[in-house]
């Protein structure tokens, strides 16, 4: 496939709440946009760094630099999604950048041979149950709030963020007021050491799904030693950015669950082996989100209807983040959403929503 050109475009989207965790509040997500065209299709990729560097050590600015200088100008003339991977994987790191690219190539060369990206990546379902990740409040009636509203809206599980000092009580709260059956998990987005082992362990009365990342992105050992003292299930986030993490995970027992983010780990086609490696193992994997437009939500919805994706996702409805997007929005049903069907991601932003909240816009031909 012949690359003519590629759009860098910043939008600003301005969230519906505060989402609150323990790296940083979020009012508005800052989001990169890339269009590759060609002769006969366009594709899109959307960046799923943040503005700063809190979650990973990626950010808006330098995924955009990245790009423009070394990971545009390495693609071949001549490239289909596969080869953009090759050719992007002597530059290290910067995967949320090369995820874009690379899902905006895949997402151009499948509207041109007119493959739906659930078809391509072997997806199992037409639709997928939907989790909602539910952030830090000031206080608990707020939380209760929240999540009841959650619930009256069909999200089929609850994940709440956690930290030192709101942990046990939130989860006892929702446990109390919305009882046994409701599924129920934690992510504290690396906020713990192993010596908050005999607190994490106090979780271990909730019956929880799982914990999400208790632990540094670097304590994959630390991990491992966690798991062994308490009895819910370790998931893993932030440690896992490649298919070799998560084997290298799965052999040490630091996780019994992985959080599979195709930003995160540099795209679709390593999000699916990581898919496969676990499936393999008997490991549990579900999707989990970055606060993205409709843009990166069809394509992670895309994934989570592959078999292994066992869990429900961080895929929810459009309106749990944003009034309007830039796409239609993505509707929950019965506790689902739908899964695009259409050639590559499926859907397509409104142009006219688009320009709107375009901060900028850049164009680099090839
Ligand atoms: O740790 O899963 C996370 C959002 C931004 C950065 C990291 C995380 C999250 C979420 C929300 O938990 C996921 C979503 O609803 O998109
Ligand atoms: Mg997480």
């Amino acid at each position: 496939m012949k690359i003519t050109g590629i759009e860098m475009r910043r939008i600003a989207m301005p969230l519906v709440a505060p989402f609150r965790t323990s790296f940083g509040t979020e009012t508005a997500r800052d989001v990169l946009l890339v269009r590759v065209v060609t002769p006969d299709s366009e594709g899109w990729g959307e960046c799923a760094a943040m503005s700063e560097p809190l979650y990973s050590s990626e950010y808006a600015d330098g995924a955009a630099e990245a790009l423009r200088r070394f990971l545009i100008p390495a693609l071949p003339a001549r490239v289909d999604a596969f080869g953009t991977g090759r050719a992007l994987a002597p530059f290290k790191g910067h995967r949320m950048a090369k995820a874009a690219l690379e899902t905006a190539v895949l997402d151009a060369q499948l509207r041109s041979s007119g493959q739906s990206f659930a078809s391509f990546l072997g997806a199992a379902a037409e639709r997928v149950p939907c989790g909602v990740s539910v952030g830090i409040m000031d206080s608990i009636p707020e939380l209760l709030d929240a999540v009841e509203g959650y619930l009256s809206e069909g999200y089929v599980r609850i994940k709440l963020k956690i930290q030192p000092g709101w942990d046990l009580a939130p989860v006892r709260a929702v446990r109390e007021r919305f009882g046994p059956d409701v599924p129920l998990q934690v992510d504290a987005n690396a906020a713990y050491t192993l010596t908050d082992a005999p607190h994490l362990a106090k979780l271990d009365a909730f019956d929880l799904l799982l914990i999400e990342q208790p632990l540094a992105n670097d304590d994959m050992v630390q991990h491992a030693a966690l798991a062994r003292r308490i009895t819910t299930p370790v998931c893993l986030d932030e440690s896992i950015e490649s298919a070799e993490h998560a084997a290298a995970a799965i052999t040490l027992g630091a996780c019994s669950i992985i959080n599979v983010k195709p930003a995160r780990v540099g795209g679709y086609l390593e999000a699916r082996r990581i898919h496969d490696l676990a499936r393999a193992h008997g490991v549990a994997v579900w999707c989990g989100g970055m606060l993205e437009t409709g843009i990166g939500r069809a394509a992670n919805v895309a994934l989570a209807a592959l078999p292994g994706f066992t869990l429900p996702g961080d895929t929810s409805a459009s309106r749990r983040y944003f009034a309007t997007d830039i796409t239609p929005p993505f509707e929950l049903r019965d506790g689902h959403l739908n899964v695009p069907a259409g050639p590559g991601i499926g859907v397509d932003p409104v142009q006219d929503i688009l320009d709107e909240v375009t901060t900028s816009t850049e164009w680099i031909t090839r």
